[in-house]
Order: structure tokens, then sequence, then C-alpha cells
């Protein structure tokens, strides 16, 4: 067939080195650039079989997050905007690792396996972050598509969520929104607006918010967003990707690991922040304390603060929806315990990685979801939207339900539901913040984290240590979880766990308890127990 004579003559144009594998892993692939280029051209085939294999647009994002500026990375996103499903995450590894001569057998077993008719038509969405490399690697995955006779629409840079919000907008025939950038600012910034304006007496410290851009993607749409918003939220942006390098000292990857201001900015007594990483999927809020003090708050306050706004305005409307928080085993204690004896929520934990927590999530008629890392969102069921909308027209109710309806759709409206989205999740917090009159220690004191510490270990094999009940329990090499009970019970209100990292050849290591020194004594020891 002639089109596979194009993916054969273009595949020569993007070769895979020999003997290099790789794997679709929790953040798709990702290495550095240079290693790449072939990737990119075959998930561009990959994408456009699953295209046409689903009728539906995909996406494709070249990113690497918060990794160095060196690297980069690929991403495919399904019909309505979630990752892509996991059978097809196999797919992506065999189609990369397939030597320059079987690419073909390769692909035509995936077109078998899967029954794809190669006829029917295939469109595809490009996004890419600032990278150099971005460019010209995002360009490889339209010759991937062109060469399979799919059709394209380069966003150029855009954020990851951005991406998965137009694919989704695309596929809901703009039931979600229009899926172009200026319809992604004027569906979240009026909402936004409408949340906020009528907010009586805020100050202009209130109104002011310093946002640590990554010096990536980021900061540019920041720039971009900041007219819609100018007249309640002034942002005072720093590492704008002007000077610094991407992700270099700043991002929300480097205040999370570092418990530290980014570099460029300089903390003022309770002056709120926040950091995004260098595709803006993730974000984190700090600040300092009168006594010069660093306090992070992560994705565990991010989740407590929303449900906590969420659950009284379910209250207020007399809404009876069953409203979830999901966590992973990274959560702060403190945060679960909190969640469930005092706000009396449902709390549920699955496994690292977004794609556990957004599937879990969808099971409850509101699931918010957040890594500690400050990756997360709120998804609201259909049955669950559609009650709010009806409440909100409904003219038999008093004025107490009526509002706390309309700042519900307002919520909804707000928050990105396909991924987690820093621009977004940093409006909502500004307008939860605003609406409840409170201050970031305010935010912050709901409750008091536990101390803890993480580790990373590199062993011979990462792969002997398998995890159960969502990674918190060790069930392989035997003797393992019994040792790290064991040690657990040395200390007070302590926890402690090992997975073997998706991301990086090392086994990671978690430990929390009562006091800073018990954490970091209790991390070393479970460290010495997994060698
Ligand atoms: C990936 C995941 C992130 C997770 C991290 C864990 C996505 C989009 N990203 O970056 O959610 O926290 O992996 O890395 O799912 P680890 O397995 O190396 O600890
Ligand atoms: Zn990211």
């Amino acid at each position: 067939m002639a089109q596979f004579e194009e993916v054969s003559v273009n595949s020569k144009l993007h070769p895979k080195p020999e003997g290099l594998i790789m794997q679709y892993g929790t953040a798709g692939f990702r290495s550095n650039a240079k290693h790449l280029d072939h990737i990119m051209f075959r998930m561009g085939l990959l994408a456009t079989l699953r295209s046409k294999k689903t009728k539906f647009t995909i996406g494709v994002m070249v990113t690497a997050s918060h990794n160095p500026e060196e690297d980069n990375g690929v991403k495919l996103i399904d019909p309505m905007g979630e990752m892509v499903a996991v059978e097809w995450e196999i797919y992506a590894t065999q189609l990369a690792n397939a030597e320059q001569d079987s690419l073909l057998h390769e692909l035509k077993s995936i077109i078998e396996a899967e029954g794809i008719d190669l006829t029917e038509p295939a469109y595809v969405f490009v996004g890419r972050d600032t990278r150099p490399s971005s460019a010209s690697l995002s360009q490889a995955v339209v010759d991937g598509v062109c060469s399979l006779g799919g059709k394209i629409l380069d966003y150029g840079l855009v954020t990851t969520p951005q991406l998965h919000y137009m694919v989704c907008c695309c596929n809901t025939k703009s039931c979600y929104g229009s899926a172009t950038l200026e319809g992604y600012y004027q569906k979240l910034s009026q909402a936004f607006l409408q949340l906020t304006h009528n907010v009586p007496n805020r100050t202009d410290d209130q109104k002011r918010l310093v946002v640590d851009g990554a010096n990536g993607i980021g900061a540019l749409k920041m720039k971009e967003l900041e007219p819609f918003i100018r007249s309640e939220l002034q942002v005072l942006l720093s590492n704008d990707g002007s000077q610094g390098k991407l992700n270099h000292l700043c991002g929300a990857d480097y205040v999370k690991v570092q418990q530290k201001a980014p570099q460029g900015v300089t903390l003022v007594e309770g002056e709120r922040c926040c950091s995004f990483d260098g595709d803006a999927d993730r974000i984190v809020y700090y600040y300092t304390d009168s006594k010069g003090s660093f306090h992070l708050l992560d994705g565990d306050k991010i989740a407590t603060l929303i449900s906590t706004f969420l659950k009284e305005l379910l209250t207020q409307a007399e809404l009876n929806l069953q409203i979830a928080v999901v966590q992973t085993a990274y959560a702060n204690g403190s945060s679960t315990r909190y969640l469930e004896d005092i706000m009396k929520v449902v709390v549920c934990c699955t496994k690292t990685g977004v794609k556990h927590l957004h599937h879990a999530a969808q099971k409850y008629d509101i699931g918010v979801y957040f890594e500690a890392n400050g990756h997360g969102t709120v998804l609201f069921s259909k049955a669950a939207h559609k009650q709010i909308l009806e409440l909100v027209k409904d003219p038999n109710i008093n004025d107490e339900r009526k509002h706390a309806a309309k700042l519900l759709e307002n919520t909804v409206n707000l928050i990105n539901q396909t991924v987690g989205d820093a621009i977004s999740d940093m409006m909502l917090i500004e307008a939860v913040l605003a609406i409840r009159g409170m201050s970031v220690q305010d935010w912050d004191s709901i409750y008091t984290d536990l101390p803890n510490r993480q580790l990373k270990v590199t062993v011979s094999d990462r792969r002997v240590i398998d995890t159960t009940d969502a990674e918190r329990r060790a069930v392989t090499p035997g003797g393992l979880q019994d040792a790290i009970d064991a040690l657990v019970k040395k200390y007070k209100s302590a926890r402690a766990f090992v997975r073997p990292s998706g991301t990086e050849d090392v086994v990671r290591v978690y430990a929390e308890a009562d006091s800073q020194e018990s954490a970091d004594c209790l991390a070393h020891e479970v460290s010495l127990a997994v060698h």
C-alpha cells in the first residue's frame, strides 16, 4: 500500500539508533532530547492509528515537564482529554523499540490486533513546551502523522493541560468549550471573574500573587491570561523565561523537593507565592512567616482547601452529592486524618501516577484528586453537573441556595477537568481564598503536616520490589515489609513505604513521624532495609 511506502521512506529520515530501548512510562517517553527523534515520528504514527481506531481526535504533547532543559518527552492524549489507554502504552513501547527494518511489521501487527480500518480519517492535535528541542521534535510527530495520511492541527506552544483541553473540546463538539486558546482563556477567566468580583472588602494585598513560571511555557501563557483577569488578580510574574533556564533552580518540583523559594523570588512575610512546573500541569503555593520560616502548601493542602469549599457549597445548596478525595501513598498523614475525621469526606488511595488518580476520581459525583507534588484537579460526574445546572435555574429556591448553586456552576467552569492544570488550579485557589476571606496562613493552619522525608536508593534491580495496597506495602522481596513494620513501630505517628520509581532507576523511600529527626532516622533505616 502506498501509505506504508510513505512510512517506510519517511521513517528513514527519523532513524532509530540501533539497540536503543525505551519504555512508555507514567510520564510517557522521557530522556535526553537527542535520543527522541525516531520516538516522535513513531508516536505520530501511533496517534494516527489511535485516531482511526477511536474515530476521534488524539493529542500528542512534546514536553519533559520538570526535567532539565536538555531532556524532552512525549505523551499521547485520548479523546476525552485523558491519558492514553494502558493497552496503547504497550503498543507505544513496542513501536518505539522496533529496529528500523521491523518497523512496518510492528505497525501492521498493531493494525491487525486492533482491527483498524486504514481508510478511516485521522486527526491529531500537536503541542509543545518551550524547550529548544521541542520545535524540531514536534515536526517529527507531524511527519509521522502525515506519513499515514492523518490531518494535523499544530497548536505550537501550549501547556500540557491546554492541549488536553483542546482535545476534549474538539471531541465533545465544543460542549466543553471552544478548542482555541482564546476559548480557553475566555471560559476560565469568565468563571474566575464571576466567582471573585462580588467578594466584598478585598484589599490590594489579597489581590496580589507572585507566580514563578519556571522559565517555561506556563510563564508565557500567564502573560496571555493576565489581561483577562487583571481586574481581580495582580500577577507578579517571575522566572518568566526572559533570562533564566527552564526549571533551573525554580519551578514546582524544585520548590517541593528543596522546600525553599525558587531563585528570582524574594519572599515577603505573609505574601502568597506559587510555582508552576515546566509544562504547567503542577502547582504548589508557599510563603514565609514572621520568623522567616518557609511554609509549603502542596497538593494535599490544595485538595483540602478545595474539597472543604465544595463540601460547604453542597451543604448550602442542599445538594446530595458524594464528594471524595483521591490521594496517593505520599499524601501527608495529617491531611488524610483531617479529611476523614474532621471533614468526613471519603478518602481513597491509589498508585502514583495521574492516570490512576483520575480513574479513581471518576467513580464519585465529585472526585477531587491531587498528588502531593501538586498535580491534580476535580472531576464532576455528568449527573452532578446536571443537578448543579438545574438548581441554578430553579425559580423556587431561596437566595442562599441559589447563591451556592451559582458558585458551584462557576467552579465547574473554572476547573480543567481533563487533567491537572496549574493555571486553572491557581485561579480556583485564588477564588476560594477570596470567597472565604482566608489568608495563606489561615489556609496553612487548617492542619499541620507531619514531618516527612523522602530518599532514593539505588539497587541492582528495582523490579524485585513489588507492592500492593496502593504501593503502601511491599509484597516482595520476602521479609522486607516485616522489617519496615518493625522499624515503624519504634516511632510515634509513624508510617513508611518503599516503591520502585516509574521514572528513574531507583527505589523511593518515604517516611513520616512526629518529629523531623524521627522521620529522617526512619527513612534512613528503611533505606538500609532495602539494600
Ligand atoms: C510521573 C507522573 C506523576 C508521578 C511521577 C512519579 C503523570 C502525568 N506524571 O511524573 O504523576 O507523581 O511520575 O514518579 O502521571 P516516580 O514513579 O519516579 O516516583
Ligand atoms: Zn508537568
